[in-house]
């Protein structure tokens, strides 16, 4: 195979001229050809029994980088493309990323489907293609603004299909297609990723900003992910877009199970359907509904799904379990309503409580109810959340069915987070510890070796200063902001939550600021980098990204706080923009709320790119403690029995902490003060005052004094180069734990069984 003379006809065929002629744009064209080319004639891996990934979300990120390290051409098509004069990474930034995710989820989706076509397991994603995305986050005046994101106007891996489906609401159907898009697994082999999308969709119904005609399922359905939801127009579009998906799902999987030659009666031999949080979980119904065409007894339908059925649980929070109201499901899928008033009655059968029932007092439909009682698996995403889940919110569920219970650790593609993303450190592990991590994470430990080497050290410090000017590169290029690369990069970046308390990190950021003003200088200067989208309509999310905004320019134009101190606000986070800012990190801030925290994933990339953890004890960042110890880790905050003990008693007072502590009034009252509401809007900024002076859902000040002493600690450490150093190696060479390899493989080896 002479990829290089393919490459050039490519190039004649495609521009007229060869590629040395060709623009950038031009070389990034013929790699997207050449590439999907390859993964069109690969062979669609094939098993007896088959996971379905079925999810509201996938965020995929680019694919090129990804698709060539898989097709293991990876450094060949570098060469060639060096040999003309072109670097990989001019060309990478030609290509867009798909805009269907929002976040944690739709990004764990993305790894795992990237590592089940690693692990040669047959097994495709399920989703829905949303022409405009989430959407495009601009800031205007210092306040997020949301723009429909066009990403399928570029030309990309998205391959529209033959197969159409034919989707039935109460009085109308909708003809849903199917597109899918490859996922390239080892040896010329792969799944796919099925993304169903509205035949009549409409784009022009989209009028100021992303609102549009909520009522007009027809031609909007799918046009956006999560659109608002806070009126009941935009909860029953949601409506319509989940059965579209599990209706469209069921189908499909059927067709195809029936197609193989394979007896439905069986169905779970061959099928096994991991729903991704609630979102997907009308997919139960659905397939019981379809079986019982089929000619099976309900009886049997019933036990077919519930084998055939694994659920997976993403989030503690109340508000985000999904509910809809009954009458709701009857008025838009009243196929489905009889079947869920059955399942209701056969969970009725098994418990009386209501705290477990699928139908409450108030005709409320519980879709992880629904989905408990009816799959054989229920996963918690990191330890402390599946302990949470078992004893605390999902107790009487696990009363029920104990041996349905179970913990799958979260995990990461280290194909995309670490061999793609971070070229510097790469090299540098290819020559202490050779290539083997790349097939066997856990080999990362081998760096421990050099643990008290002071030449590696100084080159793992040297790998972070050439991600750090690289980072510093493209914001300037593409962001027009200018960062001091020597500075000490404190990274925040996810999505925009007061669970997450990215307000927290605002606070000691005023108090950093404060504090110079009275003249104590940092050793090294702070840049605080943020990246994070605000939900459309939440309010207080968005207050806080304004503050953040605010506070950056209240910082700039003081002449001397300006010297030290830095804050970024990125706009528009995403995929693309993580993999630049995670190599670059020195202190990955991981603060959420203990126990709110599911598991992050974040948290586990940053480690694995050698930054060091300033974190409470949630989520997977107590396995982050458990492998790296309390020395290369900076812990602080209220536990989890803490914090769930003081919601049981409701005797969290916010405004107790600031009449007996006045650093912290001080704080607080700097947000709503003279200096920030001269450049920023007064109402919101003194709202979030309020908010965190009355009510503190999430408890941020009771966390605050020692997280300002955490930050204290970090920053000093930091300054010892070679303990930093030390404390870098450790975190990488723990981080093999965290391929998400490894959760994939303990999917299959105690759910899947594929
Ligand atoms: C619910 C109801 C109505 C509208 C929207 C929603 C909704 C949408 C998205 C609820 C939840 C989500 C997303 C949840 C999510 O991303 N959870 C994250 O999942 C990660 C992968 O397991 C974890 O690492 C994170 O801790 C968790 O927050």
């Amino acid at each position: 195979m002479n990829i290089e003379n393919d490459i050039q006809i490519l190039s004649q065929q495609t521009w007229g001229h060869s590629l040395s002629e060709c623009t950038i744009e031009q070389v990034y064209r013929i790699l997207l050809i050449y590439v999907s080319e390859k993964l069109k004639e690969s062979k669609l891996i094939e098993k007896p029994k088959k996971l379905y990934y079925i999810s509201a979300e996938f965020l995929i990120g680019r694919l090129l980088s990804n698709n060539l390290i898989h097709l293991g051409i990876d450094q060949q098509i570098k060469q060639i493309i060096e040999k003309y004069g072109f670097q990989m990474s001019d060309i990478e930034e030609c290509e867009g990323e798909p805009s269907l995710g929002n976040g944690g989820l739709g990004r764990l989706a993305s790894c795992f489907l990237d590592s089940m076509a690693a692990l040669q397991l047959c097994a495709d994603g399920v989703g829905l293609n949303y022409h405009l995305g989430l959407f495009k986050q601009v800031f205007e005046d210092h306040k997020q603004k949301e723009y429909p994101d066009h990403w399928m106007d570029q030309k990309g891996w998205l391959i529209p299909t033959e197969k159409r489906y034919t989707v039935e609401y109460k009085d109308f159907s909708l003809t849903s297609l199917m597109n899918v898009i490859d996922i390239a697994g080892y040896d010329g082999s792969k799944n796919q990723l099925k993304l169903f999308d509205l035949e009549t969709v409409n784009e022009s119904l989209v009028k100021e900003g992303i609102q549009f005609d909520q009522q007009n399922v027809r031609e909007n359905l799918t046009l956006f992910l999560y659109p608002n939801d806070e009126n009941e127009a935009g909860q029953k579009l949601r409506i319509y877009q989940e059965y579209f998906l599990c209706s469209s799902a069921a189908q499909m999987i059927l067709e195809e199970t029936k197609e193989k030659g394979y007896d439905l009666s069986c169905l779970h031999e061959h099928v096994i359907i991991q729903i991704n949080d609630t979102h997907p979980s009308m997919i139960i119904p659905e397939m019981i509904r379809l079986l019982m065409k089929e000619g099976m007894t309900v009886k049997e339908a019933v036990t077919e799904v519930s084998l055939s059925c694994a659920y997976t649980n993403h989030t503690i929070l109340a508000e985000a379990l999904e509910k809809w109201p009954l009458s709701y499901i009857q008025e838009i899928v009243p196929q489905l309503y009889d079947i869920i008033l059955l399942l209701d009655a056969l969970a009725h059968e098994r418990s009386s409580l209501e705290k477990v029932a699928i139908i409450d007092q108030h005709h409320i439909v519980h879709m992880a109810a629904m989905d408990i009682h009816f799959s054989k698996s229920v996963n918690g995403v990191a330890q402390i959340h599946t302990d949470i889940l078992k004893h605390t919110e999902l107790k009487e569920f696990y009363e029920l069915y104990p041996e349905r219970f179970n913990n799958k650790t979260n995990g990461i593609s280290f194909r995309r987070w670490l061999f793609s993303c971070n070229p510097s450190l790469c090299e540098l592990l290819d020559e202490t510890i050779g290539q083997e991590y790349k097939k066997d994470p856990l080999q990362l430990e081998k760096l421990q070796i050099y643990y008290h080497d002071e030449s590696i050290l100084e080159k793992l410090r040297e790998a972070k200063q050439v991600n750090k000017d690289r980072l510093c590169k493209y914001l300037k290029k593409y962001h027009q902001l200018n960062l001091d690369s020597s500075s000490i990069f404190d990274i925040q970046i996810k999505r925009l939550h007061e669970y997450k308390r990215q307000q927290m990190n605002l606070l000691s950021i005023i108090h950093y600021y404060l504090r110079i003003k009275e003249g104590e200088i940092p050793k090294t200067p702070l840049t605080f980098l943020f990246g994070a989208k605000a939900a459309f309509s939440y309010t207080l999310a968005k207050d806080i990204l304004h503050a953040i905004s605010v506070l950056s320019e209240v910082i700039d134009k003081d002449a001397i706080a300006s010297k030290y101190l830095k804050v970024a606000l990125i706009e528009n986070y995403n995929v693309t923009l993580a993999e630049k800012l995670i190599p670059a990190c020195d202190i990955s801030e991981q603060i959420s709320l203990a126990s709110k925290e599911a598991s992050g994933t974040g948290n586990m990339k940053l480690m694995l790119n050698g930054a060091v953890t300033l974190g409470t004890l949630d989520g997977a960042n107590v396995e982050i403690l458990d492998l790296v110890g309390k020395e290369n880790i900076f812990i602080f905050g209220k536990e989890a029995s803490v914090v769930i003990e003081h919601y049981k008693q409701q005797d969290y007072d916010p405004s107790a902490m600031i009449q007996s502590d006045s650093d912290i009034k001080r704080l607080v009252d700097f947000l709503a003060g003279e200096e920030m509401i001269s450049i920023g809007h007064e109402t919101s900024l003194r709202r979030l005052h309020q908010e965190l002076t009355t009510k503190d859902w999430f408890m941020t000040l009771l966390d605050l004094k020692e997280y300002l002493q955490a930050k204290d600690q970090i920053y000093k450490a930091y300054e010892d180069k070679k303990s930093w150093a030390q404390k870098m190696l450790v975190n990488i060479s723990k981080a093999g734990y965290f391929s998400s390899d490894r959760t994939i493989a303990q999917y299959n080896e105690e759910i899947w069984h594929i």
